[in-house]
């Protein structure tokens, strides 16, 4: 049994099955983060599969519920001992229009692993909600997800508000999610932009150094 059948799993939506292959992996000490990473990749194929129409709705469906159930083990385990301390605070969310949350979960998860403080605003995220929820937190990081290119315009309209607002510079703009890019995340002024969620603490704790 191995991370590859997990992968298989996965992208057939078999939740039972991950499940468990998820726990035995764990408990035989594989890094969840590798689990992670690996099932990461396997979303891109079944994205690929589905735009190839090879598999539909339903079974993107019920492989993105694998995944979470995936997901939701490793973050037992990373959790497991993690310290709070308070290296920044950060609003996370999916911006409005978009459902995609595994990626935004998975975010959360490496940032509370790593000491952040993390307030999670959910998914179909007006941008307002953002903007009065990290007033009210006072936080240092705005971190706004986005999976499709319909709903990435979204991102930019966090920062636009918030510069609307005159509350630009009180927050760093993170963005991220598979079909944004640092080209887009400097055409829309966003403070930085990661590729993935896992390098996400380190270099969200540089901005705030800097
Ligand atoms: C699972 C999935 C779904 C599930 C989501 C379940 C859920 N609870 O989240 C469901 C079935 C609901 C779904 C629905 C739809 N989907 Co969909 N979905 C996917 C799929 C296969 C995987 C997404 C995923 O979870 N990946 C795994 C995670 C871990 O990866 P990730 O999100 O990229 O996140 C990583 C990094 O990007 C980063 N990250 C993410 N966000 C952020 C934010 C910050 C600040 C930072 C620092 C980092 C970061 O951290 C993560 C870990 O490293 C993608 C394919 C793909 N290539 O992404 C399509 C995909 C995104 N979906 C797509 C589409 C078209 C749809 C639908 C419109 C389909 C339909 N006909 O209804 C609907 C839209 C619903 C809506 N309004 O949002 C398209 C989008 C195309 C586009 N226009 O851009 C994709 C690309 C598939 C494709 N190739 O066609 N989908």
């Amino acid at each position: 049994m191995s991370l590859d059948n997990l992968c298989r799993f996965v992208s057939s939506g078999n939740k039972d099955e991950s499940v468990a292959l998820t726990e035995k992996l764990i408990g035989d000490g594989t890094d969840p983060m590798k689990i992670i990473s690996s099932l990461t990749d396997a979303m891109g194929e079944v994205g690929e599969r589905f735009a190839k129409l090879e598999i539909f709705l339903p079974e993107m469906m019920q492989a993105g519920e694998a995944m979470a159930a995936a997901v939701e083990l490793c973050r037992s385990k990373m959790l497991e001992g993690a310290v709070v301390e308070n290296k920044g605070k950060v609003i996370v969310g999916t911006v409005k229009g978009d459902l995609h949350e595994i990626g935004k979960n998975i975010l959360k998860l490496m940032l509370e692993a790593n000491g952040f403080q993390v307030k999670d605003v959910g998914y179909d995220v007006d941008p307002l909600i953002f903007i009065k929820t990290a007033e009210e937190m006072g936080a240092d990081f705005i971190a706004a997800s986005s999976l499709m290119s319909t709903t990435m315009p979204h991102q930019k309209e966090i920062i636009d508000l918030l510069k609307d607002k005159g509350l630009r510079d009180k927050y760093k703009v993170v963005i991220g999610g598979a079909p944004t890019t640092q080209d887009w995340a400097d055409e829309i002024g966003a403070d930085l932009y990661c590729y993935d969620a896992g390098s996400a603490p380190s270099l969200m704790a540089g901005l705030l150094n800097e």
